[in-house]
């Protein structure tokens, strides 16, 4: 028993020896191989031989041994959490004990990244899209600076008409404008097009407008063109109910109300059913307790507007609308307020699209 406590007295002394000239982590680790080390560490070599201490000395001999252990693995402990375990340059020790590379504590819970996902607009205005291809319309687009003459005047506006008004426009240098609409790209569709024509054309519109829940300054828009021989106003309000039942469901609640618009004749409002409060708030911020909230305009193509574009107004006819997407997005969302959409706030984009 004797030759075992000294043998474990010395063993204290030269961890100690050992551990006061250890100045980085991988000395520690060394030491800490050198004394704990599961096949040939000196502690565990001394718990096996435990076994041959006669039986009633092993109770004492098997005290000093985790004396050791226990000052040993204290020792390292107090050195790790003083910031010697952090010393970089291959493996460090953590203060649990676990190797690491550069530094780098594996026992830690790993950070959440998050992968990007489609903006909620994008996805709504892809999804609109896909309804309209459906039924055979395909994509155009066009410029979002515009002239006076695409913006209104071929769109049957002659200059000073009181109906401009309507459009509040930001105005650029001499003829150039950001597009209040996306008219302008029936006009230039209608240009470079002969008939049969049937197009949607999305993009980003700008007004002069003081921002409140259904309004903004930049929105997006996405306008429907369909020229051909025969075409009816029965054939705009059919293709619209299909497409708002397949973008709100069957049940969806919309009315037409007559309207004007310069550029097409007869012209309808189309309204749906305010999802944010169904008409029980008086007060509310989306529909004014009215119920209903307008989405889009539409109408029969003024004859006008053809002979601008060199279309027949005798032979051909045509409807048109323009659809509000945002605002049809907050409505079938149940948002309250269309400018999250511009907050960049990331707990409102990430519950939509894959997280
Ligand atoms: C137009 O812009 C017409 N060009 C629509 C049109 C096209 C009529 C083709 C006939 C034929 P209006 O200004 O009403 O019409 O806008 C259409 C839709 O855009 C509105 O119903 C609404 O959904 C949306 N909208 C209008 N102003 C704003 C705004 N400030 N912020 C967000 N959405 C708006």
């Amino acid at each position: 028993m004797s030759s075992l406590r000294d043998r474990i007295e010395g063993l204290r002394k030269a961890f100690e020896e050992s551990a006061r000239k250890a100045g980085d982590a991988r000395a520690l680790e060394e030491l800490r191989n050198a004394f704990l080390g599961r096949k040939k560490g000196h502690v565990t070599l001394l718990f096996e031989d435990l076994k041959s201490v006669p039986a009633g000395e092993k109770r004492e001999a098997g005290q000093l041994i985790n004396e050791l252990k226990d000052f040993v693995q204290e020792w390292l402990r107090q050195k790790a959490a003083s910031g010697v375990a952090s010393v970089s340059g291959g493996g460090s020790i953590t203060t649990h004990g676990y190797k690491t590379e550069g530094g780098t504590d594996l026992t830690l819970p790993g950070r959440k990244r998050y992968v990007g996902t489609p903006h909620p607009l994008t996805l709504f205005e892809q999804e609109i899209e896909r309804v309209f291809l459906g039924m055979g319309f395909t994509i155009e687009e066009g410029p979002e600076i515009e002239t006076d003459y695409y913006n209104f005047e071929a769109l049957n506006f002659p200059p000073y008409h009181p109906a401009r008004d309507k459009w509040d426009t930001l105005f650029i240098k001499g003829d150039l404008l950001l597009r209040t609409h996306t008219s302008p790209v029936q006009v230039r569709v209608m240009e470079r097009s002969k008939p049969p024509i049937r197009i949607i054309c999305p993009g980003r519109v700008f007004r002069h407008e003081t921002p409140d829940p259904t309004h903004l300054p930049m929105f997006m828009q996405v306008e429907g063109l369909v020229v051909d021989e025969g075409v009816t106003f029965a054939h705009l309000k059919g293709t619209l109910e299909y497409f708002l039942r397949a973008l709100f469901g069957e049940k969806v609640k919309v009315r037409f109300r007559p309207s004007f618009f310069p550029f097409t004749e007869p012209s309808a409002e189309v309204d749906i059913e305010c999802i944010v409060c169904g008409g029980r708030d008086a007060a509310c911020r989306v529909c004014g307790g009215t119920g209903w909230k307008e989405i889009l305009g539409s109408g029969m193509v003024h004859p006008q507007v053809l002979k601008n574009v060199n279309i027949d107004p005798e032979k051909y006819s045509g409807w048109a609308f323009g659809l509000g997407i945002d605002r049809t997005a907050m409505l079938a969302l149940g948002i309250p307020e269309m400018r999250y959409f511009y907050e960049n706030d990331l707990r409102f984009l990430r519950q939509f699209g894959t997280k």
